[in-house]
């Protein structure tokens, strides 16, 4: 992930957003149940930042969980931190999200986790491949 200032224009505006990827909302990270995931976060922005990987229990695994000054120190300007995300019974959508501030309002994307081969969703499956991010219009 490329975490940077990027300018988006909206209805004659022109506004400058912390995203991943040059991206809003931030890219997808898709993957299965049960996979260990690893993210490279470059952040090449002002700000300090984490990312919480919503909804993932991690267990045995706090340290890559992402709530800042708990279980880690902001990533620093300039620098990259590479997180080690331990899946176990997740499946299905969750998101993740920038955990420092206001970061989180531009910093967030789908998490999507398939079922392992042969394995089918505890849940009626999807009609559509589609993910529609709810939130709050920042610009
Ligand atoms: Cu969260």
């Amino acid at each position: 992930m490329q975490v940077r200032e990027s300018n988006f224009t909206k209805l004659c505006n022109t506004t400058t957003l912390l995203v991943v990827n040059d991206s809003y909302p931030g890219p997808q990270i898709r993957v299965h149940r049960c996979d260990t995931v690893f993210v490279n976060v470059h952040n090449q922005g002002n700000y300090g930042f984490t990312i919480h990987w919503h909804g993932v229990k991690q267990p045995r695994n706090p340290w890559f969980d992402g709530p800042e000054f708990i279980t880690q120190c902001p990533i620093q300007p300039g620098t990259n931190f590479t997180y080690e995300i331990v899946l176990s019974d997740e499946i299905g959508t969750l998101w993740w999200h920038a955990h420092s501030d206001w970061t989180r309002g531009s910093v967030h994307g789908a998490f999507i986790i398939l079922p392992v081969e042969n394995e089918t969703y505890p849940f009626p499956t999807p009609d559509a491949d589609q993910t529609i991010i709810l939130g709050k219009h920042i610009f």
